[in-house]
């Protein structure tokens, strides 16, 4: 399928990348891995009795039933979106500066320079808005290159949504308030350059019309958390920076004796509706990760789980009611296989340039999903030589079985061999 792999930034031949039928060509932007292409299409969040699709279903009917217009939904769900998008969709739609540290190579999976696997759902916000929509879902797979272990995976899903409101809507009550500031003309939006540098709120809307989405945004969340964990749980709201929304929040969830982030949101920076149509309108929007709250709501302990073929897991969530309440039972623990591997890095590259993110791909492709944590354990230049070296600890165990120590050995050799291949390291 994929006529180059690397995880490397040293280029190989030129060639090109197939996926789902389609043939991109390859550059030195590539680093999707075949592992990654072939989570394409597993849609866990439409699969039924998977805890993931059970959430997804849970919000949805939240938005369906607290806004409807004339007995209808007034929001629309869009669950099957191609995750394969342009930098455009992914960033510049949504004013990421062309620095931003998002759209690092070493964050991303990347089909090319200008096509990759979405890193956020938020990437199909301009083209819905464009397309005429004013309130929509967004739910899908997005992907990012990560860390590895327990909440980490280098695949997740994300809800995503947009309510727009005309003066008419918002302002109801008062039709005396305005969303816009005096000098700021919907019909000439061009003329007038929003800023962001009053925390408040952007130049071109009004205190009284961001304060009353502010509080219509948390209200609506606040509503959706009480829905999924019941009133008693506690959160918080804390200020964050999107560059497509301000002002933005992160809300936080007080879970097991932790405060956990699950979601993002804020007022969408006017520019971004002004170039996809409804320029006479303010909206809000915000993105959650599914696989957090179904942790949290199913006391899952591995995001790996939520992979799971296994009928013992599946079954656990096959419940007729999806609001009842469910807590995972773990089908059984097998033992983990802890090894060392250490490494002596080219002169080429140092203990601060190497990028752990591509060591993390290279394990998952050969590891699979055995590979429960990796964990960099060790820098080291050798005082005399100055010669430098890198120590990560790799934890194995199989979801579904024991395994012996000479099946995680012969995985474990096939690491080293692939990452002197790959980094021209020596294994130490
Ligand atoms: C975003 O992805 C923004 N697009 C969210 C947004 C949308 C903000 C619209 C404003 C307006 P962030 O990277 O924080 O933001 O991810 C959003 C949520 O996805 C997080 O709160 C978390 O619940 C989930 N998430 C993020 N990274 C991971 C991960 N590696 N594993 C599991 N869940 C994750
Ligand atoms: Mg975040």
């Amino acid at each position: 399928i994929l006529h180059r792999c690397k995880y490397s930034t040293a280029p190989k031949s030129v060639s090109t990348v197939q996926i789902n039928q389609k043939e991109f060509v390859a550059d030195d932007y590539t680093n999707v891995t075949p592992k990654i292409i072939s989570y394409l299409g597993r849609n866990l969040h439409l699969q039924k009795d998977n805890p993931l699709s059970i959430v997804r279903q849970r919000i949805v009917n939240y938005f369906y039933k607290s806004f409807t217009l004339r007995g209808n939904p007034a929001f629309s769900v869009y669950d099957n979106l191609s995750p394969i998008v342009t930098t455009k969709q992914n960033f510049d739609d949504l004013l990421i500066p062309l620095d931003h540290p998002s759209r690092a190579k070493s964050d991303c999976y990347y089909v090319n320079k200008d096509v990759l696997f979405r890193a956020h759902m938020t990437a199909h916000q301009s083209e819905l808005l464009r397309s005429g929509l004013d309130n929509f879902l967004m739910i899908g797979d997005v992907y990012r290159r990560d860390e590895i272990d327990s909440t980490h995976f280098p695949v997740f899903h994300q809800v995503d949504a947009v309510r727009t409101q005309r003066k008419e809507e918002l302002f109801a009550d008062h039709p005396d308030l305005e969303i816009f500031e005096p000098a700021f003309d919907p019909e000439n939006p061009h003329k007038f350059t929003n800023t962001i540098t009053d925390p408040s709120k952007q130049s071109c809307h009004t205190l009284e019309a961001t304060k009353l989405m502010e509080a219509q945004l948390k209200n609506h969340l606040i509503g959706l958390v009480h829905a999924l964990f019941g009133k008693d749980v506690k959160h918080r709201w804390v200020e964050a920076y999107f560059p497509f929304t301000h002002p933005s929040w992160e809300l936080e969830i007080f879970y097991e004796n932790n405060w956990m982030e699950v979601l993002g949101c804020g007022i969408v920076r006017n520019e971004i509706l002004v170039s996809a149509g409804p320029n006479n309108s303010i909206a809000y929007a915000f993105g959650l990760g599914l696989e957090r709250l179904a942790m949290a709501l199913y006391k899952i302990p591995d995001i790996r789980l939520m992979w799971s073929t296994d009928s013992g897991f599946l079954t656990q969530f096959q419940e007729k009611d999806i609001d009842a309440k469910i807590t995972y039972k773990p089908v059984s623990s097998y033992p983990q296989c802890k090894n060392d591997i250490s490494f002596w890095l080219p002169p080429t590259l140092s203990i601060d340039t190497f990028m752990s993110n591509d060591f993390y791909d290279l394990v998952r492709d050969i590891g699979g999903d055995i590979v429960e944590q990796v964990k960099l354990k060790d820098k080291f230049v050798h005082p005399k030589t100055k010669k430098h070296s890198l120590c990560y600890s790799i934890m194995y165990r199989h979801l579904e079985r024991t395994l012996t120590q000479a099946e995680v050995n012969e995985v474990h050799k096939a690491i080293e061999k692939a990452a002197v291949e790959a980094f021209n390291v020596v294994i130490r």
